[in-house]
Parts: C-alpha cells; sequence; structure tokens
C-alpha cells in the first residue's frame, strides 16, 4: 500500500489552517518517546503483521479468548481489605451482593513484611492500609461465608506469600475445600519489590526460591490457581512510562520462567497459570496499545522457551486505575479519572479490573466512593454495549500503529535488560529503578510547569476547596484487638506441635525441600504469620536496600521560559548557605511498614536539584530511628512522607523522639495521603506544614524554604 492519493491535499489544507505551518508541528513527542501524529492513515499499517491476526490466536494482540468479552465479560474484581478480618469479610459480601464478581485481598502492611500484629515495629501500620492477618483463624473469618471453591479470590501478598497462600489454604481445607477447587491468584511478584514497591521480606535469591516453590506445588495441587501475577501496576504508580511499564514487567516475567525452568519444571507445566497485572494511566489510547502491545510481546518472548500448550505464551492481565492520578483537589473529577481508565483497560482488552474509588487519594474508600468505583465497572460492563465487539479498535490505523510502537521501543529495553543478563542482575545494577525514578522526576516537571494538565490541580483550580465528604477512618482499637486474638490462639494450640513444624520449615528452608508445602502444618497447629515468616528468616535473613537517588531529572525538564521558578528558589537556597555556611538540609524519611517511595523519591531528587541538601533514611524506620538519623545528619527539616495511614500515630512519635534527643528545634513536615481532617491534629502535635497529593514541588519547597528561612537567618 502506498500513500493515500490525496495526502498532499491533506496536508495543503491542514497547513492552511494552521496558517501556512506544516502540520509536522502538531506532532507530539509523548514521554514514552513516540511521536504521535494528528493523522493517521492505511500506510500507517505497512509491514505490520499483527494487524490481521484474530483473537483466541497467536500472538494474541487482539486478545488471549476467541470471544473475549462477547462470551464472557471481564471480572469485575475491586481491591479492599482493611480493619479486621470480620469488617473487610462484611464489606466483601456487601460488594459482592451488589455485582462485584471476584475477590482481591488487600493486607496490611504489617502482614506483608511478615509481622504479627503485636511486633512493636509496627505498631503505627495494624489494618490500615488493608486487613490484618496474623494467623488462620482471621483467615477463616475473612473468609466466613464466601465459598472457596466457587469464588475466585485474589491475593495481593508478595513478602510473606508462604504464611498467606499456606493460611489460605488450610482456611479452605476447613470450609471442607480441596486443594483443587481452589481458583484465584496470588500476587507472589518479588522483583518488582526490590524495584518499586518494597513489602519484600528476604533478599533475592530465597525469594526467588519461594516462588517457583509456590509454582511447583500449585501446578500438582491446585491446577486452577494462578501462581502469580507479574505486575507493572506499581512501577506506573512509582512514575514509569507505558513502555517501561511494559518493558520492566515483561522482563520479569522472563525471569520468573527461567528460574521455574532451572527449578526441574516444564514450561507447560506452570506458564498456562502466570498472569500478569497493569496499571492503566490517563493516556488513553496509549494504554489500550499497552496491553495490546503487551500480549504480543510476552508471545514472541514466551517462543524461546518452546512451549507446546498454547496457553503458556498467552498473556492474560488484571487491570487497575491508576491511583496516582487521582488528585485530593476537587476529588470528584476523579470519577470522570476513573472511568476513562477503566475504557481504556476494556479497550485493550483486560481480563479482570479494579476501579479507583474518588477518595483513594485522601483516605481509604467508603461504602459510598467504593459503589460509584463498583458501578463505574458495571455501567461500562452493562449500559454502554461496549462488551459486544471484540477488540474494537483492532485495525485503527492510530492503535494499531501505536501497538507497534510501544513493542518496538519496549523491545529495545528488553533488550538492554537481557544484555544486563536478566532482570533481577538489571535490578542489582539499579537501572530499571533509575528509569523509572527519571520517568517520575520528569513528569513532576511537566506537571509543575502546567505543561501535563491536571484539572483542579494546576488548571482550573478551585478558589476555595473545601472536601464535604466522609473520610473512612480504621481506629487504634484494631491493634488492640488483633493483640488479643493473637493471646487466645498462642494460649489454645499445642505448643509442641507448633514448635516442632516450625522446625521442620526452619530445616526445609536450610536444607531444600518445598516450602509452601512445609508451611501447611505450621498453619494448620496455629503457628502464627509472624512464627512462620521467622522460621524462614532465621536462615534466608531480612533484607535492606540501598536508597540512591537520581539527580538532575527535574530541573532539565524545565524549559527555560519556565526556569525563573526555579531558579528563585535556587537562589533563596545559595543566599542560605552564604549567610549560615550550609545550605538548607532535609532528611526525607518513611516510617512504619508503608512501602511507597515515589514521593521522597521525587522530593529529594527535585529539592537537591533546586539547591537543598537532602538525606533519604532507609525505608522501614520506627519514628525513633528516624529521628537519631535527623539529628546526627544535623538537617534543619525532616519530611515524613506517609501513604498508609499511619500519619497519626507515626509523625506525632516522630516529634515526641526528637524531643527526647533534645532536638525540638528540628522543623517536621509531613506529606502524602493525609485526609485534610487530619492537618489540624497534625498541626496541634507540632507538624509545620502539610502537603497533599498533587502539591507543585515549587510551591512546596517555598514554603519549606521559608520556615528555615524565618528559623535561622531572619
Ligand atoms: N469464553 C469462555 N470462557 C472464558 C471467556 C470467554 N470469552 N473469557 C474467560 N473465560 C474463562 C477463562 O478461561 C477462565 O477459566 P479457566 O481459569 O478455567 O481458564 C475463567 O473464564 C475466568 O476468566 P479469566 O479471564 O481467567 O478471569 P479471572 O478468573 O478473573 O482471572 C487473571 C484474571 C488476570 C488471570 C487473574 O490472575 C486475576 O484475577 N488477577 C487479579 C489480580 C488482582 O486482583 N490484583 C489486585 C492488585
Amino acid at each position: 500500500m502506498s500513500v493515500h492519493p490525496e495526502k498532499e491535499k491533506w496536508e495543503a489544507a491542514a497547513s492552511k489552517l494552521m496558517k501556512g505551518k506544516s502540520p509536522d508541528v502538531l506532532n507530539w513527542k509523548t514521554p514514552e518517546g513516540i511521536t504521535v501524529k494528528p493523522l493517521y492513515t492505511a500506510e500507517d499499517l505497512e509491514g505490520l503483521d499483527a494487524t490481521n491476526t484474530l483473537p483466541g490466536f497467536a500472538p494474541y494482540v487482539r486478545g488471549p479468548m476467541a470471544t473475549m468479552y462477547a462470551g464472557r465479560p471481564w471480572t469485575i474484581r475491586q481491591y479492599a481489605g482493611f480493619s479486621t478480618a470480620k469488617e473487610s469479610n462484611e464489606f466483601y459480601r456487601k460488594n459482592l451482593a451488589a455485582g462485584q464478581k471476584g475477590l482481591s485481598v488487600a493486607f496490611d502492611l504489617a502482614t506483608h513484611r511478615g509481622y504479627d500484629s503485636d511486633h512493636p515495629r509496627v505498631a503505627g501500620d495494624i489494618g490500615k492500609a488493608g486487613v490484618a492477618i496474623d494467623s488462620v483463624e482471621d483467615m477463616k473469618i475473612l473468609f466466613d461465608g464466601i465459598p472457596l471453591d466457587e469464588m475466585s479470590v485474589s491475593m495481593t501478598m508478595n513478602g510473606a506469600v508462604i504464611p498467606i497462600l499456606a493460611g489460605y489454604i488450610v482456611a479452605a481445607e476447613e470450609q471442607g475445600v480441596k486443594h483443587e477447587q481452589l481458583q484465584g491468584t496470588i500476587q507472589n511478584d518479588i522483583l518488582k519489590e526490590y524495584l518499586t514497591r518494597n513489602t519484600y521480606i528476604y533478599p533475592p535469591e530465597p525469594s526467588m526460591r519461594i516462588i517457583s516453590d509456590i509454582m511447583s506445588f500449585c501446578s500438582k495441587e491446585m491446577p486452577k490457581y494462578n501462581t502469580i501475577s507479574i505486575s507493572g501496576y506499581h512501577m506506573m504508580e512509582a512514575g514509569a512510562n507505558s513502555v517501561l511499564q511494559t518493558a520492566f514487567t515483561l522482563a520479569d516475567g522472563v525471569e520468573y520462567v527461567r528460574a521455574a525452568l532451572k527449578s526441574g519444571m516444564d514450561v507447560d507445566t506452570f506458564a498456562p497459570r502466570l498472569s500478569f497485572f497493569f496499571g492503566i494511566g490517563m493516556n488513553f489510547f496509549m494504554d489500550i496499545a499497552m496491553l495490546r502491545a503487551a500480549r504480543l510481546l510476552w508471545h514472541r518472548l514466551m517462543s524461546q522457551f518452546n512451549p507446546k500448550n498454547p496457553k503458556s505464551s498467552m498473556l492474560r492481565t488484571h487491570c487497575q486505575t491508576s491511583g496516582w492520578s487521582l488528585t485530593e483537589q476537587d476529588p470528584y473529577n476523579n470519577v470522570i479519572r476513573t472511568t476513562l481508565e477503566a475504557m481504556s483497560a476494556v479497550l485493550g482488552g483486560t481480563q479482570s479490573l479494579h476501579t479507583n474509588s474518588f477518595d483513594e487519594a485522601i483516605g481509604l474508600p467508603t461504602d459510598f466512593s467504593a459503589r460509584i468505583a463498583r458501578n463505574t465497572q458495571i455501567i461500562i460492563q452493562e449500559e454502554s454495549q461496549v462488551c459486544k465487539v471484540v477488540d474494537p479498535l483492532g485495525g485503527s490505523y492510530y492503535i494499531e500503529s501505536l501497538t507497534q510502537a510501544i513493542v518496538d521501543e519496549a523491545q529495545k529495553i528488553i533488550d538492554e535488560v537481557e544484555e544486563l543478563g536478566g532482570m533481577a542482575k538489571a535490578i542489582e545494577s539499579g537501572m530499571p529503578k533509575m528509569r523509572v525514578e527519571e520517568s517520575a522526576a520528569r513528569k513532576q516537571a511537566r506537571i509543575d510547569q502546567g505543561l501535563d494538565v491536571i484539572v483542579g490541580v494546576n488548571k482550573y483550580k478551585l478558589a476555595n476547596e473545601k472536601i464535604d465528604f466522609e473520610v473512612r477512618e480504621v481506629p487504634a482499637t484494631v491493634r488492640d484487638e488483633q493483640v488479643a486474638r493473637l493471646k487466645e490462639i498462642k494460649a489454645s494450640r499445642n505448643p509442641i506441635a507448633v514448635e516442632k513444624a516450625l522446625t521442620d520449615l526452619t530445616n526445609a528452608a536450610k536444607n531444600g525441600g518445598n516450602l509452601l508445602e512445609a508451611a501447611l502444618p505450621a498453619v494448620r497447629a496455629r503457628a502464627t504469620l509472624g512464627e512462620i515468616s521467622d522460621a524462614m528468616e532465621s536462615v534466608f535473613g531480612r533484607f535492606t536496600a540501598t536508597t540512591r537517588c537520581i539527580s538532575g531529572a527535574y530541573a532539565s525538564e524545565y524549559s527555560d521560559k519556565n526556569k525563573e521558578v526555579i531558579d528563585a528558589i535556587r537562589k533563596r537556597c545559595d543566599n542560605f548557605l552564604e549567610k549560615t555556611g550550609r545550605r538548607p538540609r532535609m532528611l526525607v524519611t518513611k516510617m512504619g511498614q508503608d512501602g511507597h517511595d515515589r514521593g521522597i523519591k521525587v522530593i529529594a531528587s527535585s529539592y537537591a536539584d533546586l539547591g537543598f541538601d537532602v538525606d533519604i533514611s532507609p525505608m522501614f524506620q520506627t519514628p525513633a530511628e528516624a529521628a537519631k538519623m535527623a539529628v546526627e545528619n544535623d538537617v534543619h527539616i525532616v519530611g515524613a512522607s506517609s501513604l498508609a495511614a499511619g500519619h497519626k500515630t507515626l509523625v506525632p512519635a516522630l516529634i515526641e523522639e526528637l524531643k527526647k534527643l533534645g532536638a525540638d528545634d528540628i522543623i517536621v513536615v509531613a506529606g502524602g495521603v493525609i485526609p485534610p481532617g487530619d492537618y489540624d491534629y497534625l498541626y496541634d502535635k507540632g507538624v509545620k506544614a502539610v502537603f497533599g497529593p498533587g502539591t507543585p514541588i515549587p510551591e512546596s519547597a517555598d514554603k519549606t524554604l521559608q520556615l528555615i528561612e524565618k528559623k535561622y537567618i531572619q
């Protein structure tokens, strides 16, 4: 096919409309580095060999199932969990009665990191960002009245994956459900934890063994169960653009396949039960194309392992709308954002979908906001008629060519990863983390300059923001309830049986043997999650990451025209240096088990670009550890970032610890997902400023600097 016969006429018409300029000036370079033109034609389909393929057939670009939603719509699977198992169970049952189709369990951060609720490191985390699970007794309550032989349950667990999956299996056994009847998914994707999400426990090597052990156990005992959800979502939330998300997720997938093969499994015994998880952002067409590209690429990547079963190279995925794109400002706009993102996932052909609630930039979803989120999917599914046709955008000049562009760009990055020796080695080298953080800093700079529009945040702002809806709060008594139940369980079990089962598990960790299988007797004997996790930690150790930070990306994204704003702050930092002999120095820290470090990374690298001296604490600090570091580093200010509802406990505790060290002159500010209703509480406790999500960097830097200047040079 050649150029459209009237292409020149179109160019002339376009140019005329633009007062003589070439239509090329309308080209847009996306953050992925892809040039998007104002017009696509049949010419753009030339050489694209996957365009005219069929759904249900390789390379699956048009969808993994032949009939897709025309035969069965995607699973409406809302990710939820908070407080106690009992409260979460009630929430699940209500949602299932109202049209939700599958469960997706969110665990609290203490559970993720393998701590029981009575552990001193997790006092601020219990029941906050998910449900607290300490033993199989909690697990049984969580699924009370929910038949596990019928319900497909997804569990987002990566760190404490052995005690959680074993707990689920034993809870099912005690419901009378056989292993082979279990259907659902365990996230079990540890590589992305080292890359972005940070809810790991053990170092990479034993963690990869755990994954292979789970795949091996499930392939024999639980054939309907998806053993992993290889996740790009967290990379997107950490700032990865769609190409980075695709490339690193699929590269993680290849690494898992290699690990399973190395452990002696045949590719077709486990590959059909690998599943994926993508995050869907606000670039509508880009993310439709991303899902199509990911399917094509996965098929291509899997062919090197010579699978015989077509399902082994068929990418099936869950999607979630972007939490990061939700704004605290003018928050009902989030309903619209989520609807668009959901449409993108659906038009891209997802198998399962979570739509975020509009209040998630502020707090945990309420019954009301969860209903709107769920209904967003139900309305798309049951009212809009989009389910009637498979891959309705297949053949679109633009979508097909964007799909190919993502395939090409992502393949280049996958090749780079391969050159580094695969994803585990690449992660060790720091390459993927740096790429994601650079992408995040650039995005922030575009938003701060107004180049990327966010309605209500950097354009069409409300003069008087007033949040007038209820925000769900998890009471501090949840911890007391969990601790009381732990005591009860420990008092009523057979200590000799527990001891023996835990010793057997430690021996399996030391000498080999399937860890999931070895954990089952311990769970049946009522060993707790923390005890099971410790039994393996005593052999594997606990992983600590080194925190690194990129520099220059934020400032370099500023155009000369907009540089004024950041230059003004730089000048003030230089002035501070002149007057005091030091640059304004800030410690950014994350306390508790909250692993979301995108915010502090962006703050650290952009503040450094603006002239601050910035220290980043290691992850998972206790307030006492953060205070000690602030004093040792002699900082002027500490910025505490909280995205997991621990702010009311942890930030005041930090202030107390600073006082104990005689350092109450160190200013404390807080940022992250903090409901505006909690601001006064924090101010009363001595916090000097609170920065909600979406605060532009120059604005928070200005305020931070003012606080320091006021104290030291005015
Ligand atoms: N016609 C006939 N059968 C179909 C069709 C169709 N058009 N579409 C799907 N099915 C079948 C599937 O083959 C599957 O059966 P199988 O397991 O026996 O093969 C069943 O219906 C369920 O469909 P599926 O597309 O697998 O949807 P889910 O069970 O919801 O699984 C998946 C989605 C992504 C694979 C899974 O890993 C998952 O649920 N992930 C969620 C992860 C999550 O919640 N994360 C939270 C952060």
